[in-house]
């Protein structure tokens, strides 16, 4: 974050404001751990900051610290829109791109608030008077973290905040595992744990939460697995048939991506999921090393994310998609073979 926008944060702040901080829609952990993080910290400054959601958010994160005071702008869109209209400042965290609030754009567009970005995606558009914008940063939840040393407030952190920051570190780097892990997050990490992150604990609410049904949709998911040796990829199919037979609920499918990666030489990771409701498949794509997932989300299926993870959708068949899907990869058997 250069020096200019530090500053202008700490003007903006230097006097209680009415705030509102939005984290994007079907928000995951980072989402929810950044926004929670900095709403701890600004009501501890004593501004009246609320933290306003697109939808709700899944089960596996209600235990966070503040869950119970977030606003769900679907379910109490009288509240949310009027914090959203008469916030003196808002935040937006862990997106970059107003579009990605969903029913919630129009009323973000209207607000007349300042605005800060705080955010790590590619290609961040310019809404944002204030913008600390880091593709190569973790998470936002790491954003967070460096933005209160940039406040001088490092010595606020409580173990509230540390929780909240933990658990979005933890979640976007996949345990630490990813590449934009450094050894700065790390310290980082061992910080939080010196203020109170109950490391042990979180990993536990964060991914022993199997239900049965989960488990056996993944069973099913791997038996679908389809391996292409020749460019070190594998992809994954789900129909709505499928779901449904496995009483599928929302988030239970979050992660089932990156089994592929696990596969001995494996580059490249895919996952196709029908969405009967939406008429469309949504598609989640991983990758390990220099593969550009980003690129190719956006180049041939509507999307985008990282370097390592993007998305995209299809509105063709699944036959059809992962018929177009295989016959883009000769292109790419160098970038996913050398
Ligand atoms: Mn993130």
């Amino acid at each position: 974050m250069n020096l200019e926008h530090i500053n202008a944060l700490k003007t903006l702040l230097s006097l209680p404001k009415k705030i509102a901080i939005i984290p994007h829609k079907n928000p995951d952990g980072d989402a929810i751990g950044s926004t929670l993080a900095l709403w701890h910290y600004l009501k501890g400054k004593g501004h009246n900051a609320m933290v306003v959601a697109p939808n709700d958010f899944p089960k596996f994160l209600k235990w966070m610290p503040g869950a119970e005071s977030i606003l769900n702008f679907e379910k109490e869109n009288t509240q949310a829109m009027d914090r959203i209209s008469s916030a003196e400042v808002i935040f937006t965290l862990d997106f970059n791109h107003l579009g990605r609030v969903g029913q919630m754009t129009a009323s973000l567009e209207a607000a007349e608030a300042t605005f800060v970005m705080v955010d790590h995606h590619q290609e961040p558009s310019d809404y944002a008077q204030i913008m600390y914008s880091d593709v190569r940063m973790s998470s936002t939840c790491e954003m967070v973290y460096h933005l209160l040393t940039y406040l001088n407030a490092e010595d606020e952190v409580t173990s509230e905040i540390a929780n909240c920051i933990y658990t979005g570190i933890l979640t976007d780097t996949g345990s630490f595992k990813f590449k934009s892990t450094t050894s700065t997050t790390h310290r980082i990490v061992a910080k939080l744990i010196d203020k109170g992150a109950d490391n042990t604990a979180i990993h536990s609410r964060i991914y022993d939460t199997n239900s049965p049904s989960r488990l056996h949709l993944l069973g099913c998911a791997l038996k679908n697995m389809v391996i292409l040796s020749e460019y070190n990829t594998t992809y994954i199919t789900l129909s709505q048939e499928e779901l449904d037979q496995y009483n599928f609920s929302k988030g239970d499918t979050e992660g089932f991506v990156n089994y592929g990666l696990t596969l001995e030489h494996i580059r490249f990771a895919v996952i196709f999921i029908e969405n009967r409701e939406e008429g469309i498949l949504k598609i989640s794509f991983r990758s390990v090393g220099d593969f550009d997932v980003n690129h190719f989300a956006r180049k041939f299926f509507e999307g985008g994310g990282h370097t390592n993870a993007a998305g995209g959708k299809s509105d063709a068949s699944m036959a059809e998609t992962t018929r177009y899907f295989e016959s883009l990869l000769p292109q790419f058997k160098k970038a996913l073979t050398l």
